[in-house]
């Protein structure tokens, strides 16, 4: 049997956190044979909450659960962990400035980073989802010096898979069957949706989806601020955001991570940049990758058209944007 994997999620007792356990004991994220240890993190006004969540978890006698810890303590939090999955944030509220929110999240996302460099397995896979997500897992690079770059990702498989469901619904085809589709960039409404290159596979071969959809106004337009905007029409739907389906967009992210992208797919991923598609290196930019062997490498090569030049340009420019305001929240 194989030795179990210490996953840390934090943000532990909030909604995605309710969600997502339940998925990785259940395998969903490692795979129906891979044994899990679960870390569970919140603050203390949520301790009750979370250990109520660490009772559920012991009544719903996962079989591939062989622990769980729910702690405030970030230290505990962090020991030995393999993988981690930080959803715990400062959340924007009415009225507050930008600059206010980053700065909570600066200082979280340091006092994280610190715990993680100095307590996680050394080669600890790390996918940030609280918001801001592309520049909290930024923070948490800088401060993690010692934790390869490379193993410090963002979530933007829900936007991608948000894509691929969009065109499944307007094609009427199962979304099993749609793939790379590319979200580029920040996990806001800048993020570029981008089906240049997407297919969808057919008894007649793969189809690109340009062709099938066959309606550039939508494919340029409405498209692209559905996917955008979907968070927003799921808090006026639900009165609260996105839960289950980040959740499982979470799990998607590191079993491909971990387990490989399939032959001939990429999937949207939150990587470090290094200057692909002329996008300016050292942001946590959102870009189509495969995996193997526990690696991801940007897929190279894809055309840019000018429209789509435009739109990788305008969310690299709010990228630059927060990581310098997220800079000079680093004295502070
Ligand atoms: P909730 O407010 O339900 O849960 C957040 C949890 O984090 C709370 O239990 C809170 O006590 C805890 N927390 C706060 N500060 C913490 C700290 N310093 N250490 C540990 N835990 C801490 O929010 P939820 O709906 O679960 O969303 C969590 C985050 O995901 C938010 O930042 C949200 O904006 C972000 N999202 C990101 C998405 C993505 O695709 N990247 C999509 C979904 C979601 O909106």
């Amino acid at each position: 049997a194989k030795d179990p994997v210490r996953v840390l999620v934090t943000g532990a007792a909030g909604q995605i956190g309710y969600a997502l356990v339940p998925m990785i004991a259940r395998g969903t994220m490692l795979g129906p044979d891979q044994p899990v240890i679960l870390h569970m993190l919140d603050i203390p006004p949520a301790v009750e909450s979370l250990n109520g969540v660490k009772m559920e978890l012991i009544d719903a006698a996962f079989p591939l659960l062989k622990g769980a810890v729910a702690t405030t303590d970030v230290v505990e939090a962090c020991k030995g962990v393999n993988i981690a999955i930080m959803v715990g944030g400062f959340p924007r509220k009415e009225g507050m400035e930008r600059k206010d929110v980053m700065s909570k999240n600066v200082s979280i996302y340091k006092s994280q980073a610190s715990a993680l460099e100095e307590y996680a397995a050394k080669d600890v896979k790390v996918l940030v989802v609280a918001n801001p997500a592309n520049t909290n897992a930024l923070i948490l690079k800088e401060f993690a010096p010692s934790i390869p770059e490379k193993n410090i990702t963002c979530l933007t498989r829900l936007d991608h898979n948000r894509a691929l469901g969009q065109i499944s619904e307007r094609l009427d085809v199962p979304v099993s069957k749609v793939k790379n589709v590319i979200i580029w960039g920040n996990h806001s409404s800048t993020q570029y949706p981008d089906v240049s290159h997407a297919v969808v596979e057919t008894e007649h071969g793969e189809q690109p989806v340009a062709k099938l959809v066959a309606d550039d106004a939508w494919l340029h337009g409405e498209f692209i601020s559905v996917v955008q905007q979907r968070g927003a029409a799921i808090i006026k739907a639900r009165k609260l955001s996105s839960a289950l389906s980040a959740a499982s967009s979470a799990c998607d992210h590191i079993r491909d991570w971990v387990l490989g992208t399939p032959k001939g797919t990429w999937v949207s991923m939150g990587v470090y940049s290094d200057g692909s598609y002329d996008v300016p290196p050292g942001l946590i930019y959102s870009y189509p990758v495969t995996c193997e062997n526990g690696e991801w490498s940007i897929v190279q090569g894809l055309s840019v058209d000018e429209f789509s030049r435009g739109k990788l340009v305008a969310t690299a420019d709010e990228l630059v944007e927060e990581k310098a305001m997220a800079y000079s929240c680093f004295s502070s």
